[in-house]
């Protein structure tokens, strides 16, 4: 694990205000349900394969989409062929196992809505929340099994840490790309005036501090997030999307269109900005640039000026806030201390929103998704130690 040097800080975060003890105990800061997240709860199928599996259902070593015909048997085929291993998933909800993780409270600080299956994989998808402590109301359906997410990680010979040979650990080899096929399944069965229109549902959504709701789920119910966004420009609270996939940009602009004007706060990685920046005619390539661009396109709540996040892997996050673009270096790894790349952008946004909801200032939540980020790549999937090491 990383170990942060402890710093002093004057900053002005609600956690910083309390010494530690204080934070911990029955005055503690956590108040539940503070973060919302709404997304796509997926069950991992994870397994270390070959470019020729990768090439038979036509995929990119590093990108995000949604299973379709051609990928109809790359699960049962995954099983067969490799090692596989089951994770808890689904982008929106690991951001929100990361932050409850950060916050560390006993409270259930993170709310999750999503859809899951009467099944074992949805069990299991409950269970995990549970034990993170994440406040999970999953809708259940029984017409469509729980959603799960071929999780493809490739190695590149070339990248190999020094000194390896054949027959090197697998757990020792570079693992640095990941190919994600999304099998939404009963995640895609949310229904608006079945779940978040309920009374005790839409009671925690008004009842939180801060938002998020990973651009995935456009391809879902763009309407549930919507009425989250409105609701969050009416009562200035923020309203945090992150650009999820490449996909989106090309093929949900419309959704992505009406969302825009409510977002508060845009995450996204540096593959994610330039196919954004394409779509909608920015005509750069410079990733800061388009950090400006999207930082001034038109929003509804103006007393809450918009703050773009852009991450791209070992290099700075260029951050853009409407007065300047500031880059943020982050925290230095060996090639061969990563094990899987896979969620080390939720794990970003987790890090991130756990400050952000605490209303610690743009450094400090920077510097807290860097550290999650950097945790998470040591690990398989987007798992945690028993505790952050972080000061
Ligand atoms: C709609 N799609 C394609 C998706 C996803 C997704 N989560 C929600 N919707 N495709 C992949 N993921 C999740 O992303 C995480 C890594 O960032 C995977 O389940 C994985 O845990």
């Amino acid at each position: 694990p990383v170990s942060l040097s402890p710093r002093v800080s004057l900053s002005p975060c609600v956690s910083l205000l309390f010494p530690v003890s204080l934070s911990l105990s029955i005055f503690s800061l956590c108040s539940e349900n503070m973060l919302f997240g709404m997304g796509n709860p997926l069950l991992d199928i994870s397994a270390i394969v070959d470019k020729d599996f990768l090439d038979k259902y036509g995929l990119k070593a590093n990108d995000q989409i949604l299973a379709d015909e051609k990928h109809k048997e790359i699960f049962e085929d995954m099983v067969k062929r490799f090692s596989v291993e089951y994770l808890a998933g689904g982008s929106t909800q690991n951001s929100m196992r990361v932050a409850q993780w950060m916050i560390g409270h006993p409270c259930k600080a993170a709310t999750f809505f999503g859809c899951v299956g009467e099944d074992a994989f949805g069990a299991t998808l409950r269970r995990k929340a549970e034990e993170a402590g994440v406040d999970a109301r999953y809708q259940v359906t029984s017409s469509a099994a729980t959603g799960s997410c071929a999780v493809c990680v490739t190695g590149d010979n070339r990248e190999q840490p020094q000194g390896s040979s054949n027959s090197v650990n697998m757990n020792m080899t570079v693992r640095g790309k990941r190919s994600l096929v999304a099998n939404l399944a009963a995640a895609n069965g949310y229904v608006k005036e079945q779940h978040l229109d309920l009374p005790e549902n839409w009671a925690l959504v008004q009842k939180a501090r801060v938002y998020y709701i990973a651009g995935f789920f456009m391809t879902v119910s763009p309407d549930s997030m919507m009425a989250v966004a409105t609701l969050a420009a009416k009562q200035n609270k923020p309203f945090c999307l992150n650009l999820s996939a490449p996909f989106l940009a090309q093929h949900y602009g419309a959704e992505l269109s009406r969302l825009l004007p409510y977002v508060d706060v845009l995450f996204g990685n540096e593959t994610e900005a330039a196919t954004f920046a394409r779509e909608r005619g920015f005509e750069t390539e410079d990733i800061e640039v388009i950090s400006k661009k999207a930082q001034a396109l038109p929003k509804q709540n103006t007393a809450r000026p918009r703050l773009v996040v852009f991450t791209q892997g070992k290099d700075p996050t260029v951050v853009a806030n409407g007065k300047e673009v500031r880059l943020f270096s982050v925290l230095p790894i060996k090639p061969e201390e990563i094990i899987d790349t896979n969620g080390a952008g939720d794990a970003f946004v987790g890090g991130f929103l756990s400050k952000l909801v605490m209303e610690c200032p743009l450094e400090e939540c920077i510097r807290a998704g860097h550290y999650t980020a950097n945790t998470v790549i040591r690990r398989s999937g987007c798992t945690l130690p028993a505790l952050p090491d972080f000061h």
